[in-house]
């Protein structure tokens, strides 16, 4: 059975490709997880994508890969900035955990300079686009390789 990373994703996220074009770039979701699937296949993981608007079902996904994922990777959104309750979650996680922002969240607005869950992640990456995903599960391959 190959390792499963979770790849979770945050409000709004739905409508990747969709709006705003000029921050977000055309990529859809579903290119988002094309591109994972073909990444994680080249070093034998699996990947599951899932994006919700609600911060309960994100903080539900996190409880479940206690048990199904050996690795999470999250864009939690806007919740990045807010959310104590997705950071605790985070912290029942055992695994690894890197965080993902499409922007460069550190060249926007103040309040987008804050993350919550970057007291937990081992790694971020911002502002290089979808392709931070593709990175992401690259590094998450070495990191749960021998785990
Ligand atoms: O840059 C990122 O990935 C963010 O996590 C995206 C969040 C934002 O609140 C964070 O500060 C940075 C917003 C996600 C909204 O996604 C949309 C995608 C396309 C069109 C409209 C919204």
């Amino acid at each position: 059975m190959p390792k499963l990373i979770y790849i979770l994703n945050g409000p709004n996220l739905n409508l990747l490709g969709k709006r705003e074009p000029e921050i977000y770039g055309r990529e859809t979701l579903a290119d988002v997880e094309a591109r994972c699937r073909e990444v994680a296949g080249e070093f034998g993981l699996a990947v599951t994508l899932m994006q919700s608007n609600a911060e309960a079902q994100l903080i539900d996904w996190i409880h479940a890969a206690r048990d199904k994922a050996a690795g999470i990777v999250i864009n939690p959104a806007a919740f990045t900035h807010t959310s104590v309750a997705i950071l605790d979650a985070l912290n029942t996680f055992a695994g690894p955990v890197i965080e993902v922002h499409i922007s460069n969240i550190h060249k926007r607005e103040a309040f987008r300079h804050r993350s919550y869950v970057s007291l937990r992640a081992d790694g971020v990456i911002a502002g290089c686009g979808i392709e931070g995903y593709a990175l992401a599960v690259r590094r998450m391959a070495s990191l749960v390789a021998g785990a």
